[in-house]
């Protein structure tokens, strides 16, 4: 598997255990004193938690491995180690992390849910527990156990009741921010929206969360579907001022396509907009419904939401 902002691999070790320790008990009234190492502390562990402050997988892109902290040594009057400092991986809510394997390990959909991935090395033990009847003084200690290690898959697909999707430049963004009325970025150019991001409509009734994502290019084709696997409806946004709004997007969309139409539960709309520039031909048709709409001029979105809300 790639990588991207929102698929990645990562390897995950726990921290290696403390050393054990060879000591003997020098106290000035004990002339000669027994032993007294303590035993290691335990590596940390690593966990993985879902945290609603991130949107994406982009602060662990760049990283590949992941420890935790080692255990401390033991110490004199057979004084244990401290445990290893836990480390806590921050990813988005909605993310499945997957052994390499492609077997589930957890889905954190919840706030602050968290799972333990892998677990730290045991400590080494102190010259304490080496006494025996023939030899009352031992020097001999071991060495913590390396911490557990483990490759796993991470796979952000938000908790959204819609994901829309579409080239570049048809008016994806400019629709959530009207249905929405949430201020999300429009421009001009191709390629503004560069990361996901869900936005929510609230009215008395209802609360509808729709996924703003990223231009539907095939380099972005992975992105689109792992990021669109939650939602109920793939609304598919498409620009009428072209003769053949459909032109070059075929491929992608039968990709996509191909997830949403096996799942009963599942649903497609087409919705062409900028109706307000369209010259070209009669639209051909489709098997899914279709939405001529003008974001701009506020034309056919009414029926296009009163269709889209009757499904939730
Ligand atoms: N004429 C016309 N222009 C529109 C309409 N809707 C959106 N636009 C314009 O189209 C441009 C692109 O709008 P965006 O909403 O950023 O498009 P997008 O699909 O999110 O673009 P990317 O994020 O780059 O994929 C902006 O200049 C919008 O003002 C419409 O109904 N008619
Ligand atoms: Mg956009």
């Amino acid at each position: 598997m790639g990588s991207s902002f929102y698929y990645l691999s990562l390897v995950v070790q726990g921290g290696r255990g403390g050393e054990g320790l060879v000591s003997f008990n020098h106290s000035p009234r004990k002339v000669k004193g027994g032993p007294d190492g303590g035993n290691g502390g335990s590596g940390g562990d690593v966990f993985i938690r879902a945290d609603e402050e991130c949107n994406t997988l982009e602060h662990l892109h760049s990283k590949h491995y992941l420890k935790a902290s080692r255990g401390a040594s033991g110490g004199r009057n057979k004084r244990h180690g401290k445990k290893g400092k836990d480390l806590i991986v921050s990813i988005p809510i909605g993310t499945n992390i997957y052994t390499k394997e492609k077997k589930q390990i957890g889905d954190l959909i919840k706030k602050g849910e968290e799972i333990k991935i892998v677990q730290g090395g045991e400590g080494g033990r102190g010259n304490i527990n080496f006494v025996t009847s023939t030899n009352q003084a031992p020097r001999i200690a071991t060495s913590g156990k390396a911490g557990e290690k483990r490759m796993i898959e991470l796979e952000y697909s938000p908790l959204v009741d819609i994901s829309v999707i579409g080239p570049p430049n048809t008016g994806k963004s400019s629709l959530i921010a009207h249905i929405t009325s949430c201020k999300v970025k429009v421009r001009d150019y191709p390629f503004t929206t560069k990361r996901a991001h869900p936005w929510t409509y609230v009215n008395d009734y209802k609360s509808l969360t729709f996924l703003d994502t990223p231009p539907s290019v095939p380099e972005n084709l992975e992105d689109i579907k792992i990021l669109s696997k939650r939602a109920k409806i793939l609304l598919v946004v498409l620009d009428g001022s072209k003769d053949d709004p459909w032109k070059g997007f075929e491929p992608i969309f039968r990709e996509l396509e191909e997830v949403f139409s096996k799942d009963p539960e599942k649903s497609i709309v087409i919705v062409i907009n900028k109706i307000d520039r369209r010259k070209g031909p009669e639209l051909k048709t489709v098997e899914y419904p279709v939405f001529p709409i003008s974001v701009k001029m506020d034309k056919g979105i009414n029926l296009l939401k009163a269709f889209i809300f009757k499904e939730f």
